[in-house]
């Protein structure tokens, strides 16, 4: 006989230690836990792995204590956000990830090789991990030691056998609503205006309840050096996550008003995650996209966004407002206007390729950056 685990007494307990936001791509192995969330706490669903670690650590930035949800075989889609956003930030997220194609038991030719690896590339990443006891008071007590991990700034994950959570039914219909009410497409000629500029004037229109993440690579640098202050973030790694961390923090902390700045090689990396930002449709988050058509920071190779409206796209995954910008004029007055009327906006903006000469890199930690933001948020709370 197979004792299953109580999967609402398990997710009461970790409701109880605070854990009440959950991101995550489904498994059938995890499917009660998934059903719990979504009809007890906060669940959202992320297009991948990856960008659901991001937004989990974006509402952990905001003040949640957040879980992710994963199949084994999208442990290889978050590796980029858990090691060089999670470990160098010291975000903690609690996971679960299934173990499909466990040893010694029959299942898919696909799961064989991951099923064999997924222990030891938790142990690679250095995240603290155990198998999930199907028994409820052992879990808890497992639960626990989780939390410990987790208050010391540490992930840790529960490795998920076959059979461990017992029937959980979705209780809840979601709701679908298509949100785009406003689409500009580009008009005219553009200004193109130098990618310092452009933050220039996105740091110049932030208030005291403004917190600006800004992209991978030279957006970041530039930002450090155009102005240091503890409401900003600058993403050194997981490239084409930063609108998945805006997205947690947005949600988390509905006062604020989140900038998120992004860039044509990241945004193509992880495009889905505009569905997603659609979908939930924050509407104190502003994602800026600053196009130079390359990827300046490794050097200036084309990326392939010539062929690409974005404006359509983001319009198309449900952005409110999708806007195609053709000058800093324009730029300020749009950033404005969300600022005042409030609703999920995409701004495009054409930007020159380069930067200036010795461009430097911030000095402050990653760590530091997240605590001193999470202070600020705090304070605004
Ligand atoms: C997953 C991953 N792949 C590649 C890189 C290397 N990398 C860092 S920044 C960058 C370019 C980013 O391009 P874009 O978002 O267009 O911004 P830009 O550099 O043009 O400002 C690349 C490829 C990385 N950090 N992470």
């Amino acid at each position: 006989m197979i004792f299953l685990l109580n999967t609402s007494e398990f997710g009461n307990e970790l409701k109880k230690l605070g854990f009440d936001f959950y991101s995550g791509v489904p498994c059938s192995f995890l499917k009660s836990l998934i059903n719990y969330a979504i009809n007890e706490c906060n669940y959202i669903a992320a297009a991948n792995e990856g960008d659901a670690v991001a937004i989990a650590s974006g509402a952990y930035v905001g003040g949640k204590k957040s879980v992710v949800l994963m199949q084994n075989s999208g442990l290889t889609n978050a590796v980029s956000p858990l090691t060089s956003l999670t470990y160098p930030f010291q975000i903690p997220v609690l996971g679960f990830v299934s173990l499909r194609g466990e040893p010694g038991l029959t299942d898919e030719p696909q799961h064989e090789l991951m099923g064999q690896i997924t222990t030891q590339l938790l142990d690679l990443m250095q995240i603290k991990w155990e198998y999930l006891s199907s028994d409820v008071n052992e879990a808890k007590l497992q639960l626990e030691t989780a939390n410990e991990w987790i208050e010391k700034e540490r992930p840790f994950f529960f490795v998920v056998k076959k059979d461990t959570f017992d029937k959980v039914n979705l209780k809840r219909e979601e709701r679908f609503v298509h949100h785009n009410k406003k689409k500009i497409d580009k008009t005219s000629s553009d200004e193109v205006p130098s990618r310092m500029e452009a933050l220039d004037v996105i740091n110049r229109c932030k208030d005291e309840k403004t917190v600006q993440l800004a992209t991978t690579g030279k957006t970041g640098r530039e930002m450090y050096e155009l102005e240091d202050c503890s409401n900003n973030l600058y993403m050194v790694g997981s490239m084409g996550c930063v609108s998945s961390l805006g997205l947690g923090v947005a949600l988390a902390r509905e006062d604020l008003n989140v900038v998120v700045i992004d860039g044509d090689g990241s945004l193509l990396m992880r495009m889905g995650s505009l569905a997603t930002n659609g979908f939930y449709h924050p509407a104190n988050m502003l994602h800026i996209l600053l196009d130079n058509q390359t990827h300046d920071s490794t050097g200036g190779q084309r990326t392939v966004s010539h062929n690409v409206n974005f404006v359509d796209i983001a319009a198309a995954c449900g952005y409110e407002k999708s806007i195609y910008i053709h000058s800093l004029e324009e730029l300020e007055k749009e950033i404005q206007e969300w600022k005042k009327t409030k609703a999920l906006t995409f701004l495009h903006l054409k930007i020159a390729k380069g930067s200036k000469q010795n461009l430097g890199r911030p000095k402050v930690t990653p760590r530091e950056v997240k605590t001193r933001l999470q202070r600020f948020i705090n304070e605004k709370g």
